[in-house]
């Protein structure tokens, strides 16, 4: 046995955001989740409609939107969502105290609390600034993809403690191998590109598969600024089945 299948995961995963994730992974066999980093509430509404066969998340920064309104944007998303059985994770890697974090999470104009199924967050605000996301999971950034990040080893390894202790977190996003018990989800993934000139680094599914045994595949730009989003998200879910299924 090389990793936990889904199915493995799924028996043993307790918090609900985990298993909703893993029970959609395996229906529509999919690890893919795109990331919508796009600009009008219009342009995150069509993406999300054609991508939403194909992905078991839609990852959003909500904040980068420029016409936002939680009528037209939120409602319209979560109906999506629905529609097409994904979840949806807020990207806003959170990094203050747990005050701080409860006010931006639940309130602004974004309240995000009211509809993301699961949050990012830093974990440098230490175990107690986690306790506020007790309605959804939390995603914690463990380590970045970006070039020259300070999240070196002893700093993984401190947030990889927090995260596997508290009970709202699911999981973490990280460039390298986490224990199984925590579902690992990793950006910076591209069939085509190794980089985009500002720091950002890619590997392929097959690498994050075989390389990090990851669960889930974060794919940005490669699927979005594609000329056709929904046959290259087709594309990268197949790519990412087809290595999670060889890694097993
Ligand atoms: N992201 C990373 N690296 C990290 C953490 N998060 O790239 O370590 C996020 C970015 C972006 C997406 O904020 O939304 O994943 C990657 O986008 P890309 O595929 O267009 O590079």
């Amino acid at each position: 046995k090389k990793r936990l299948s889904y199915a493995q995961k799924l028996d043993v995963a307790e918090h609900s955001v985990a298993r909703r994730l893993l029970e959609t992974a395996i229906a529509k066999q999919t690890n893919l989740i795109a990331s919508a980093d796009v600009m009008t509430t219009a342009e995150l509404l069509d993406l999300a409609d054609k991508v939403g066969p194909h992905i078991v998340a839609l990852k959003t920064h909500i904040d980068i939107i420029t016409d936002f309104d939680p009528d037209s944007t939120i409602l319209p998303l979560k109906d999506l969502a629905a529609k097409h059985n994904f979840m949806l994770m807020e990207d806003r890697k959170f990094a203050d105290i747990g005050n701080t974090q409860e006010l931006q999470f639940s309130y602004g104009i974004y309240k995000i609390s009211n509809w993301a199924d699961f949050v990012t967050s830093q974990v440098i605000g230490g175990y107690d600034s986690l306790n506020c996301f007790r309605n959804v999971g939390v995603v914690a950034i463990l380590g970045m993809s970006s070039k020259g990040t300070l999240t070196d080893a002893a700093y993984q390894a401190e947030a990889l403690k927090v995260a596997q202790s508290h009970p709202n977190v699911i999981g973490g996003v990280s460039q390298k191998q986490i224990p199984e018990e925590l579902l690992l989800f990793t950006p910076g993934v591209s069939i085509a590109e190794t980089g985009d000139g500002k720091g950002q680094q890619y590997n392929t599914p097959e690498k994050v598969f075989a390389d990090l045994q990851t669960d889930f595949i974060i794919v940005g730009r490669g699927i979005y600024k594609a000329d056709h989003p929904e046959a290259a998200a087709l594309n990268y879910k197949i790519a990412g089945w087809n290595a999670y299924t060889a890694s097993l």
